[in-house]
């Protein structure tokens, strides 16, 4: 399963290193592509709530799935 989701609150590249880093240590992700201008992150393997889960732990607002 490959989705793409809203994530408010990254500003620079440090931010999108703490996203792929927070989704690479949940169980069953593998793909993840951050997209900095965009403010969304594609992840191929989690379901929307385990995103949002990660997006949130790591201080971030999660957007929803786009
Ligand atoms: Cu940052």
């Amino acid at each position: 399963m490959k989705a793409t989701y809203k994530v408010d609150g990254m500003t620079c590249g440090g931010c999108s290193t703490s996203i792929t880093k927070a989704l690479q240590n949940v169980d069953g992700s593998a793909e993840i592509e951050v997209n900095l201008e965009a403010g969304s992150v594609t992840v191929t393997g989690l379901d929307a709530a385990a995103v949002e889960q990660a997006v949130e732990d790591a201080g971030f607002d999660f957007g929803g799935t786009l």
